[in-house]
């Protein structure tokens, strides 16, 4: 018997596969298996002699049992080693299907305009679009009689608690809170969703915001001028691009602007930075001091300058988009037409 347990060891250990060692369990201690054979040869000897052999051949087929157990746990371990020697994964193959989807028109413009000033020190601050009338309209110097606060052009919640709550009508709250919460000098870009009730082919209920502020000392308009003539040159990659600010009226700048680029509009196209004719960018303006006293800044100390503009809007004129209503209806050959390829960014 011990003679038989060597042979059958050496069997076990030369196997060099799972396949191998299945075919010599199945010979050995299978239905038909030599082991199963020397039980099944019990019945025909005494109740004594049974005993004995019985109790050597079950030990024998015990020891086969657990020989085959540790040279599975190896060759499992050893076919497991080989795969992954000869399998490799190719990290730097590109995901399939390939262009699948696109950075929208909206994301990419916002991540343009804020790598540009980000240059400068400007660092993006964010907001709720649930406002309060506080936060929206009082600090910014907008009274109770003005327009922006009339219901059909703003979407108001329903009263909760006294506090009048409204969708905001542009990211100038951000703002509010960024100066009431941070330190001085500042820095900040406020981009994000904004409300008016408005739906037409330049306006949609929903649309986008991006707005600029510095506050710091003996800021003057020549800062705001230089900063926005060189972002509006880099931001249309046109050189000499021609500009002009125009004198407007905002309640929460003083003086305010607005700017326009030259344009020509002559055969039916808009072509950026050629002809004679003046397209109105933005708006911009120093900060009103009665806003700077409404989040507690003295504005004999700081001074500062801000701008806005409609995201649609300036992306629309980029890359020749024609109507603001497309941006949103999630139309997958728009979306491959205008969008942007994550991996190539044209
Ligand atoms: C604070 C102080 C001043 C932000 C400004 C404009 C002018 C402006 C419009 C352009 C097109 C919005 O999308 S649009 O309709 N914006 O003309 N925005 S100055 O001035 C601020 C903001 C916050 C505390």
């Amino acid at each position: 018997m011990s003679q038989d347990l060597n042979h059958w060891q050496q069997q076990i250990a030369a196997c060099q596969s799972l396949k191998q060692l299945d075919d010599l369990r199945v010979h050995l201690i299978g239905k038909t298996g030599v082991i199963t054979g020397l039980l099944k040869g019990l019945g025909a000897l005494s109740f004594e002699e049974r005993r004995e052999k019985g109790a050597e051949i079950n030990q024998l087929k015990d020891s086969v049992q657990a020989l085959l157990e540790v040279k599975k746990t190896d060759l499992v371990e050893f076919e497991l080693q080989q795969r992954l020697k000869h399998e490799s994964v190719d990290v730097t193959l590109s995901p399939r299907p390939e262009h699948l989807g696109t950075i929208h028109p909206v994301s990419r413009t916002i991540d343009e305009i804020v790598a540009y000033f980000s240059q400068f020190g400007f660092t993006v601050a964010t907001g709720p679009d649930i406002e309060d009338e506080e936060h929206n309209f009082n600090a910014l110097n907008i009274p109770a009689h003005h327009p922006a606060r009339q219901s059909h052009d703003t979407f108001y919640l329903p009263n909760q608690d006294g506090i009048v709550k409204l969708l905001r009508t542009h990211t100038s709250p951000v703002q509010i809170r960024t100066m009431k919460n941070e330190s001085l000098p500042l820095r900040i870009l406020a981009p994000g969703r904004t409300y008016r009730c408005d739906h037409d082919a330049t306006h949609t209920p929903m649309f986008h915001q991006i707005e600029g502020l510095v506050i710091e000392k003996n800021i003057h308009m020549g800062h705001l001028k230089s900063c926005l003539i060189d972002f509006c040159r880099h931001f249309f990659e046109v050189d000499k691009l021609p500009v002009r600010f125009r004198p407007s009226f905002f309640p929460f700048t003083e003086p305010s602007a607005e700017m326009d680029i030259g344009c020509d509009r002559s055969n039916g196209t808009m072509k950026i930075g050629e002809g004679r004719d003046w397209l109105e960018i933005l708006g911009c303006g120093m900060v009103h001091p009665n806003v700077l006293k409404n989040c507690g800044i003295d504005s004999d100390v700081y001074q500062g300058f801000a701008f806005g503009m409609g995201v649609e809007r300036v992306a629309m004129l980029k890359y020749g988009i024609p109507d603001i209503r497309l941006f949103y209806e999630s139309d997958t050959r728009w979306l491959s037409h205008y969008g942007f390829s994550p991996f190539t960014g044209s």
